[in-house]
């Protein structure tokens, strides 16, 4: 049982003053207005209404914290949610791009999403969750670029991969990845960028999603597969 499903609803905020001063790891859902962030957080954490997902763009207009840990969840399930012992937060950002807020809104919501990725020291990762049918918009990129300098991983998420047929969808990777590997750094390495296919609604992609997300807040020890490859004897020129 993934340790996601323990999520439960810590608090909201509006403002960056407001942030929780917990200093436990914490990863991020970025992404245009109606990509699906709440919908993949409500899936990876197996609730139906944790986050509010909607067929109304612009529907998560605050930054709302989820806790793992820390909650006794089942025959204490009204417990208050024990400040120490939470191990991670998962974060669901307000979506960008979202044609119907007013000037000022959005102009508040920009400095803010760029403040936060950009300054926020608890936070881990950056998820990046995207439309397979439109990859990588003007805010997509501004977003990978406001988070990229600080050197921290993003996944990045090809989320309703169910509205395209199989090959589209594999395009739709190979393209998305062409264009993270074209950012390097100043010494030309490549960022800790990750990608995959994601459907809520068919379920694709959930285990991957699931260990990413996991490894990269530190629920889990990081890149068993690159332990399980250290092992394996040196084969011989
Ligand atoms: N077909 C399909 N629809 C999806 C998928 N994921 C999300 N949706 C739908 O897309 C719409 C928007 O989903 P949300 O999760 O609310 O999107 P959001 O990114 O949180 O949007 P904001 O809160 O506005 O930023 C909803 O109608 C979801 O049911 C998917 O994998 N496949
Ligand atoms: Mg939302």
């Amino acid at each position: 049982m993934s340790q996601l499903w323990q999520a439960r609803f810590f608090t909201t905020v509006n403002h960056l003053r407001d942030l929780p001063t917990t200093l436990v790891p914490e990863i991020a859902f970025a992404g245009r207005s109606n990509a699906g962030k709440s919908t993949a957080i409500n899936i990876l954490c197996n609730q139906k209404k944790l986050a509010f997902a909607s067929k109304t763009p612009g529907r998560t207009q605050h930054i709302n914290y989820f806790s793992i840990g820390g909650a006794q969840v089942g025959q204490h399930r009204k417990d208050e949610t024990k400040l120490d012992e939470i191990r991670a937060l998962l974060v669901d950002l307000p979506g960008y791009g979202y044609a119907e807020v007013s000037g000022s809104a959005k102009l508040h919501w920009q400095k803010l999403l760029g403040d936060y990725v950009q300054h926020r020291t608890q936070l881990a990762a950056l998820v990046l969750i995207i439309d397979s049918r439109r990859p990588f918009t003007d805010l997509d990129i501004q977003m990978l670029e406001w988070f990229a300098p600080t050197g921290k991983p993003i996944h990045c998420i090809l989320t309703k991969s169910d509205k395209l047929n199989r090959n589209d969808a594999a395009n739709a990777l190979r393209e998305a990845k062409a264009i993270l590997s074209g950012y390097v750094d100043a010494q030309g390495a490549a960022f800790p960028f990750t990608i995959q296919l994601f459907s809520a609604l068919k379920r694709v992609g959930l285990e991957e999603a699931d260990a990413k997300i996991s490894e990269l807040v530190g629920l889990i020890p990081a890149a068993v597969h690159a332990v399980e490859h250290a092992a394996q004897p040196a084969t011989s020129p």
